[in-house]
């Protein structure tokens, strides 16, 4: 039934909160991970009263109105989100006026910093009918240093080298990488910026803070983070040996493209 489900979606956030936490993604309270959860809801949960006053989003997504999300805590830490999820996040409803939300469940724990960025992207998720779900921001180690060197920065030539260190990569994160440019943590203007370069990726870097996800559900989220992290670090690990790594060819990657249908 939906609660059954809605549990299982829930031990999927806590598990890749594990993931996110043991590898060194995470530290202290790093990273948020939101998903809409809305289509789990029974009548059940959409009568129980909030436990929070109203509070502002920040903005108005005209496609929330109803919608329920879970939220990792402001504050929380990723690692006892793995452990006890209900503690370290809540459950909030969006109100009518879509611009403002209310925590249901279970306890009065106030969501992530970046929600902004969160909401924004699933306000978009909703209008374009694009069944995504999960939205993770995380602090990958090899992708943050590489997101320091300006060199890096310019479109698509992330995506180019990380697609180029082994198949998977383009198979698995086939829009590749694309880049914000460094904002404050939280702020409407980042959200913003995050909301437009998610038009053409599924991942974004936030230069000189972290990684920004969308995926169907929270593993495909986390899958493409991961994918990418990968690469980042055999492009490391080949510098660190003292050479520049060969990657793949543009003939071998072309082949790619057509043998796994590829959008580009
Ligand atoms: O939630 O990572 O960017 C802590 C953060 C904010
Ligand atoms: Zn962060």
């Amino acid at each position: 039934d939906g609660r059954q489900a809605l549990r299982k979606e829930i031990d999927k956030i806590a598990e890749v909160a594990g993931y996110l936490w043991q590898n060194g993604w995470a530290e202290r309270n790093g990273g948020n991970i939101t998903v809409n959860i809305t289509e789990f809801v029974d009548d059940a949960i959409k009568a129980l009263p909030a436990i929070s006053e109203v509070k502002p989003i920040g903005e108005t997504l005209p496609h929330l109105q109803g919608q329920y999300f879970f939220c990792k805590g402001t504050g929380k830490r990723m690692r006892d989100l793995a452990r006890w999820p209900m503690d370290n996040g809540s459950v909030i409803r969006i109100l009518d006026d879509c611009a403002s939300y209310v925590i249901i469940a279970d306890h009065a724990v106030q969501p992530t910093s970046e929600l902004p960025s969160h909401l924004a992207v699933h306000d978009r998720q909703i209008e374009l009918g694009s069944g995504y779900k999960a939205t993770v921001h995380t602090h990958p180690i090899e992708l943050v240093a590489m997101s320091h060197n300006n060199h890096f920065l310019g479109k698509d030539v992330l995506t180019k080298i990380l697609w180029s260190m082994i198949p998977e990569t383009k198979a698995f994160c086939p829009l590749g990488l694309g880049v914000v440019p460094y904002q404050l943590p939280g702020s409407v203007k980042l959200a913003h910026d995050t909301l437009s370069e998610l038009e053409d990726y599924d991942v974004v870097l936030w230069e000189k803070h972290g990684v920004f996800a969308k995926g169907t559900d929270v593993m495909d989220a986390f899958d493409q983070i991961d994918v990418l992290s990968k690469s980042a670090k055999i492009y490391l690990d080949c510098k660190a040996m003292g050479y520049e790594p060969t990657g793949m060819s543009d003939e071998q990657m072309a082949e790619m493209s057509r043998a796994f249908n590829l959008p580009r």
